[in-house]
């Protein structure tokens, strides 16, 4: 089953919001397989966001991204590195559709409430960052028969 490195950002969890966002995709149907509420380092954060090093928005990225504790999660299912996207919609959320995380929740692309990862090598190369193999936890659900035929 397909995971995904999904995160709530400083700002989500100083807004309260973290619950909110979780419900989202619980409700969905996508299963938490592991969680933590931890600070990233200025050097954590360079390695999350390797790809952006350089671009003009980058020093604020960081320094956003630093300012507070985050929520990090691995949440698996079917198609759920793409299925969580859309759920969080565009990453300005002046473009983000409502009924989206962040068009629903947020206004500015500087703190845009949620991070998920864009495809499924980056999920994997994401949880590897946050997460040891002994963190992340298959089980069973009895709602599973519910979900997927
Ligand atoms: P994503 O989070 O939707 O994958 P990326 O393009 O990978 O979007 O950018 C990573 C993060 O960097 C965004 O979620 C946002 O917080 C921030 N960001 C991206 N573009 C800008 C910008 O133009 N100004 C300020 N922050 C930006
Ligand atoms: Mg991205």
């Amino acid at each position: 089953m397909e995971r995904t490195y999904v995160m709530v950002k400083p700002d989500g969890v100083q807004r309260n919001l973290t619950g909110e966002i979780i419900a989202r995709y619980e409700k969905k149907g996508y299963k938490l397989v592991a969680m933590k509420l931890i600070r990233l380092t200025r050097e954590i954060a360079e390695k999350h966001y390797a790809e952006h090093i350089g671009k003009g928005f980058f020093e604020g990225l960081v320094e956003y991204i630093t300012s507070g504790p985050v929520v990090a999660m691995v949440l698996e299912g079917k198609d759920v590195v793409a299925g969580v996207r859309a759920m969080n919609g565009a990453t300005n959320p002046a473009n983000a559709a409502p009924g989206t995380i962040r068009g629903d929740l947020a206004i500015e692309v500087g703190r845009n409430v949620v991070h998920a990862s864009d495809s499924v090598a980056s999920a994997e190369r994401e949880i590897a960052i946050y997460f040891g193999p002994e963190e992340l936890i298959s089980y069973e659900k009895n709602v599973d028969g519910w979900l997927y035929e």
